[in-house]
């Protein structure tokens, strides 16, 4: 299979970074872009070739589409690496690179729409015999809709944006009486953030483990999956801490909830990789929540228990390689754990970007650090606060946890505050140690403050 010769790579920061080593893996020659102020980050230096694409302001740089295909067309590259965040789900964008003649590197337009458009893809899950939670059979276009529909499953429930993302346009309603303020609020909030007020109903299930499943499907529809990853460490719908497999995981688990994202997956004609996420209760059913349809901050929590290099795949499929491996080859090894580390004060999750005065990364057997920042690097206050990954690998839980204390310890950043004393609090928790947790975690070892910041690096 020929691979492209040379590949842009639409995005900053440590996802730029991982795209251009596997780009040098696959011998393929890469281009980066950057806005005003980062014309010393790393990810220009790692690239073959720069362009700036416009001020510091995502919106005139990194969201400018037209700035991008210009750079695409200025280079000679063949295809577009959207990393996530950003363009990584803008249907507009994929087809634009189409229309240019280059290649989107990630799922088709038609994708990216019904990933993007969650009351649909929950309807079509539905009519495929995938269980989802009790709810509308698509948007609710009315308030007394919605109220019919929450009679019929009972409260409390919760309203969503079809748009939504990141837990913006969503509203939780314990009882009849506050539906109606909360129809209009979530509608009005979802007409703001995403220009579309489309709502969806939901019961709604209090205590859930969030677990998504990655999935690679080729050109021919061929589809696997790599196994789950457990993110139910959050903070206002912020990842915070992976991992690979859940702890609540068994094999009849993952071959049951795998099966489920592969018939997910297809439901849709997916193509090239993408992650169906499931909300799993305390019994243990499992529903389908949404799919998302770019490569994922955790990424590498799968990479490291499977073996398998994602971003590579990604490529590869772009380019119309075929799935040539079963189901049952893909194997799994070990346990996987991702810390989060944003530069933000560790108790009230504020920004606090700056100079790094003095920086010394962990190393050593089973860890691995993705990130673009350095000793000298002043952290922008115009993207997200996300500076580095800090991933372990060992053959079990008990062995990574050990690990990711060790490569905690071993993190030496000094000119800004960042998240790793809460992580560091997270590992000395029992519940978190006994696997023990779910989405309620972080409030309740932290209490949940009403300050600090709400936004998600996947979703800018
Ligand atoms: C839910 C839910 C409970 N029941 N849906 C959060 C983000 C979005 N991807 C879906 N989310 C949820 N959907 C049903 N039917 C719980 C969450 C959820 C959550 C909700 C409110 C406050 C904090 C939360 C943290 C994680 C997940």
């Amino acid at each position: 299979m020929e691979l492209f010769k040379k590949v842009l790579i639409a995005n900053r920061g440590e996802i730029a970074v991982r795209v251009i080593h596997a780009c040098k893996e696959l011998g393929i020659k890469t281009v980066a872009v950057y806005s005003d102020v980062e014309k010393e980050a790393l990810h220009v230096r790692l690239a073959d070739e720069a362009v700036c694409i416009g001020p510091a302001n995502s919106a005139q740089s990194y969201l400018n589409i037209p700035g991008i295909l210009s750079a695409a067309e200025i280079t000679d590259s063949e295809a577009v690496h959207p990393g996530y965040g950003f363009l990584s789900e803008n249907p507009h964008f994929a087809e634009a690179c189409a229309t240019s003649g280059i290649t989107f590197i990630g799922p088709t337009p038609e994708n990216i729409r019904v990933g993007g458009d969650k009351a649909k893809a929950r309807q079509m899950m539905k009519r495929r015999g995938i269980t989802v939670v009790p709810g509308s059979d698509g948007p609710v276009i009315s308030e007394e809709l919605a109220m019919k529909v929450a009679k019929r499953i009972g409260f409390p429930v919760i309203v969503k944006a079809s748009a939504g993302g990141g837990g913006r346009g969503m509203r939780i309603v314990n009882e009849e009486s506050g539906l109606e303020q909360a129809f209009y609020m979530a509608q009005r909030e979802a007409l703001a953030a995403f220009g579309n007020g489309e709502l969806y109903v939901e019961q709604y299930i209090p205590e859930i483990r969030h677990i998504e499943v990655q999935i690679a499907a080729d050109s021919k529809g061929n589809t696997v999956h790599f196994g789950e990853r457990d993110c139910s460490i959050q903070r206002r719908h912020q990842k915070l801490i992976e991992e690979a497999p859940s702890p609540v995981s068994t094999e009849k688990f993952r071959k049951k909830i795998g099966e489920l994202a592969v018939r997910a997956a297809k439901a849709i004609k997916y193509r090239n990789i993408g992650t169906v996420e499931f909300i799993v209760d305390m019994e243990g059913n499992i529903y389908f929540m949404e799919m998302n349809t770019r490569i994922q901050v955790e990424h590498p929590v799968t990479e490291m228990v499977s073996g398998i290099d994602l971003v590579k795949e990604q490529i590869k499929l772009a380019a119309g390689s075929l799935i040539e491996y079963k189901q049952h080859q893909i194997k799994f090894y070990g346990h996987a754990i991702e810390c989060r580390i944003n530069a933000e004060d560790p108790e009230r999750f504020i920004p606090n970007p700056g100079k790094i005065t003095f920086l010394s990364l962990p190393g050593g057997p089973g860890v691995r650090v993705d990130t673009s920042v350095y000793s000298g690097w002043t952290v922008p206050s115009y993207y997200d606060s996300l500076i580095a990954k800090v991933i372990v690998h060992g053959r079990n839980r008990e062995e990574a946890i050990s690990r990711m204390k060790r490569a905690l310890d071993e993190f030496i950043i000094e000119g800004i505050k960042t998240t790793i004393p809460f992580h560091k609090k997270v590992f000395s928790q029992s519940d978190f140690v006994n696997g023990e947790f779910n989405t309620g975690f972080v409030d309740k070892i932290n209490g949940s403050g009403q300050s600090g910041s709400t936004r998600n690096e996947d979703k800018q």
